[in-house]
């Protein structure tokens, strides 16, 4: 029998001998470096998200203990995920901000007990500097951002560790971007606004190296909007910048399919398929597994 295709995509880290070798060289803080210049030639990779907060819409503080974090995270790890993007702070909307203090004691040591277990790179997903600081010192090497380095102090501490940083568009602010959002052309205002702060950030010392960029899906976007973003997705890759892509069982498929959030796997994974046609690499997914078998597929269909 034919031996089957290799796919492009060899996804886990250390799958073959020559990207294992190099990553026994390279010390975990650069893993992230490795993975963006995967995406940059043409191949995905896959961030798994951990939510810590009580709150998370869809995995409603299942891992908020300290272990099943662990254990999910070295799961996704398995899986397939190159990053784990940890969050302290809900997001959805209507949700209300969390102090400093407790967002610091929800995600450091979930950070520090991945570092001490695992070698997979960890993203922090936090708009605050000292979160972004204490995270990087613990061990992440990557900045999630949805208010894309606005906070005063972020770019500086994104500077200062020389880290990779995903700037996000939304509008308005999680407690309120649902009410009415409102563009006269949401892909233009996308991506005017992530070059701008893709200047700003250059102006402050980021290069271009270690700039993500991500339309935001559901911040601030009515289901067309969100449509049309995913129909124009080559335009946000025509950027320069690799494109991350979140729309692991977000509310647009609850609008237009009419499912709840614990079934929405398929709306999701056939999403990531078609940004994938269209040229986005990077994806922020809670079913590891499942988006992993559908980008093998792709990429296999691609060679
Ligand atoms: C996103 C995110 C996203 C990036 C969240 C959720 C809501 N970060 N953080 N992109 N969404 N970069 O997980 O559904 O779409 S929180």
């Amino acid at each position: 029998m034919k031996k089957s295709a290799p796919t492009k995509n060899s996804n886990s880290v250390g799958a073959d001998f020559f990207h294992s070798a190099i990553l026994f060289l390279l010390p975990p803080e650069l893993y992230m470096q490795r993975i963006l210049q995967k995406i940059r030639s043409n191949q995905w990779a896959v961030m798994g998200i951990l939510n810590v907060t009580p709150d998370s819409f869809s995995d409603g503080g299942r891992f908020n203990k300290l272990d099943n974090a662990l254990k999910q995270a070295l799961l996704m790890q398995e899986q397939g995920a190159e990053v784990i993007d940890i969050g302290g702070e809900s997001t959805r909307p209507g949700a209300v901000p969390v102090p400093l203090d407790e967002e610091l004691e929800r995600v450091i040591p979930v950070i520090e007990k991945i570092r001490q277990n695992s070698d997979v790179a960890i993203s922090i997903d936090t708009s605050k500097p000292e979160v972004m600081q204490a995270a990087l010192a613990a061990g992440a090497s990557m900045v999630n951002d949805i208010n894309a380095l606005q906070a005063e102090g972020t770019i500086e501490v994104c500077v200062k560790h020389q880290v990779p940083v995903c700037l996000m568009h939304k509008q308005g602010s999680p407690q309120t971007m649902q009410d009415s959002p409102q563009y006269q052309n949401v892909v233009d205002e996308v991506k005017q606004y992530l070059e701008a702060r893709a200047s700003a950030c250059f102006e402050k010392g980021v290069t271009k190296e270690n700039i993500i960029v991500d339309p935001g899906f559901g911040f601030g976007k009515t289901l067309e909007n969100n449509l049309y973003l995913l129909r124009e997705m080559q335009q946000f890759c025509a950027l320069g910048f690799p494109v991350l892509v979140g729309v692991s069982r977000k509310s647009m498929f609850g609008v237009l399919l009419g499912r709840d959030v614990e079934d929405r796997l398929v709306a999701s994974t056939s999403a990531v398929v078609i940004a994938y046609q269209k040229g986005a690499r990077f994806f922020r997914v809670h079913d590891v597994a499942e988006t992993c078998d559908a980008l093998k597929l792709c990429a296999a269909v691609e060679t």
